[in-house]
């Protein structure tokens, strides 16, 4: 059961449409260039990101919103990064000491001990060491930073930098920490791509925003235990705007679709049939291009995308979540000409022979009721965060991870650290599995759809599947963690620590 808001919540329909301007959130600039012992005879540039406690108009009509964002921000600012070149970035928490959002104090990690305001950020999708990846038990209280160094080592790609602080990441992303870390690389701006003012990063999200104008979190009748399993938003954001426009001009733009919604997912779609050409996934360039009428995206989940409006000089396009207009486009032709290309080949993923494999796991997505019956903790093969390390991949070594999904829903799961390849979903006997932990298939393997050939690091996982990914564990031995990314579940147990192991030892 939910407790009803206090506040009533904004009616979506009485909102007046495309009244407010897209916001392009800034590009962080380097503060200076700085020396880092991991990094010797190097200068790197350095940046400072600050979290804040902001007010942000999320619509014309709706007064100022109460928010969280990185330097003020909400998105917060855009990393800009190049393969090779690493960054520094010192996180600075300059937050309240109280939180606004409703803290369940029975959950793990969020104890009455512990602080109210903590704060650790992850960039999620970047290859880094575990001491700089913004592990959830390493949050640090206002008033205290930490400087992460980013080594870029890694192809082009759209990631996001987000909150990740144990038992609050969900009230801490909800309350606006989040922003897109974007990587470029030669090999893709040799592609001639739609890149400056035509190359934009759009995230989307969704809040439930009261009349008043401030954030309302969705908590349970229980005071002592106001977690709540899912949390949906009365509206969409794009890029913290609701039913913004955008002035376009008639020409080719790259979109950088990210879901940062705590539980939404989004299905996406133009208007006018006007299809959607799919370039990239989570962790970078496709294949080739693919034409697509929808783009459906779990949280976490990105998607670039190029949008060619040369057809609709003068007229408007609107991009669609569901039925639903969620951002216009608005096509006016000033006369610039439009030398970027869309080529028929991106780049090359050479497959990930899953006979290669040194493990492979079976991991099940669980979830336990409570004494009436309600579904209560969701688990990542029957263990809690506290549980002793199981999963422990040796540095290199490719392994395959099959997650069963024993629950009556999707469940988007990410790996820190490493980028997979999705080999299949398969359908199983769940009877057979709950009566004597056996897998039987009742069906044939079902390939990836075509948008999951690329690079991934967030999976969605379909209730009755197996479903199959491989990777190399690349990167520094350390402590990282895996985890759905319904931020809800995620902060309820369903995540779980891993142990890279050294590749000799
Ligand atoms: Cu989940």
């Amino acid at each position: 059961m939910l407790a009803p808001p206090k506040v009533p919540l904004i009616n979506p329909t009485s909102l007046a449409r495309f009244v407010d301007a897209l916001p392009i959130p800034s590009v962080a600039h380097a503060e200076s260039q700085r020396t880092h012992p991991a990094y010797p005879g190097r200068k790197l540039s350095y940046h400072r990101m600050e979290m804040r406690e902001c007010k942000i108009s999320l619509h014309r009509d709706i007064p100022g919103t109460r928010l969280w964002g990185y330097n003020g921000q909400f998105p917060g600012p855009t990393i800009e990064a190049r393969r090779g070149e690493p960054l520094l970035v010192e996180w600075i928490n300059a937050l309240p000491s109280k939180h606004f959002l409703p803290i369940d104090h029975s959950l793990h990690g969020a104890e009455h001990d512990k602080p109210e305001v903590r704060a650790i950020t992850h960039v999620h999708g970047a290859r880094v060491s575990a001491k700089n990846d913004g592990f959830p038990e390493d949050w640090y209280t206002p008033g205290h930073s930490t400087l992460y160094h980013y080594p870029n080592g890694q192809d082009a790609a759209t990631l996001w930098y987000h909150d990740h602080a144990m038992g609050i990441t969900r009230l801490n992303i909800y309350a606006g920490l989040f922003g897109a870390y974007i990587v470029r690389d030669d090999e893709e701006q040799a592609l001639n791509l739609p890149s400056g003012d035509c190359d934009i990063p759009l995230m989307l999200c969704d809040r439930l925003v009261a009349q008043d104008g401030q954030l309302y979190y969705p908590v349970s009748d229980d005071p002592a235990a106001p977690w709540v399993m899912q949390c949906n938003g009365n509206l969409v954001l794009c890029n913290g705007k609701v039913f913004p426009y955008f002035d376009v001009e008639p020409r080719r733009y790259r979109f950088r679709l990210i879901n940062t919604a705590n539980t939404r997912f989004f299905d996406l779609s133009l208007s006018h049939d006007q299809p959607l050409q799919q370039i990239a996934s989570d962790q970078g360039l496709l294949p080739v291009p693919l034409q697509r009428a929808r783009i459906e995206l779990y949280p976490a989940e990105r998607a670039d995308v190029v949008i060619d409006f040369s057809a609709f000089a003068g007229k408007a396009v609107q991009l669609r979540h569901q039925a639903e207009g969620i951002l216009e486009f608005r096509v006016r032709d000033h006369g610039r000409r439009d030398s970027s290309t869309l080529p028929a080949a991106l780049r090359g993923v050479p497959r990930i022979d899953p006979q290669s494999a040194v493990q492979n796991r079976i991991l099940t997505l669980n979830e336990t009721d409570d004494a009436n019956g309600n579904a209560m903790t969701m688990l990542l093969d029957g263990k809690r965060w506290s549980d002793p390390v199981t999963e422990k991949p040796r540095q290199n070594s490719i392994e395959t991870w099959s997650f069963v999904n024993l629950t009556g829903d999707a469940h988007p799961i990410h790996l820190h650290l490493v980028r997979f390849q999705i080999l299949d979903r398969r359908p199983f006997d769940l009877f057979a599995w709950n009566a004597q932990r056996k897998l039987l298939f009742t069906g044939p393997a079902q390939p990836p759809e075509p948008q999951e050939l690329g690079w991934k690091d967030t999976v969605r996982a379909d209730p009755g599947m197996v479903t199959r990914i491989a990777m190399r564990f690349e990167g520094e031995p350390g402590r990282y963690v895996w985890h759905c990314h319904l931020l809800e579940h995620e902060d309820n147990e369903m995540m779980r620590p891993f142990d890279l192991l050294p590749a000799h030892s």
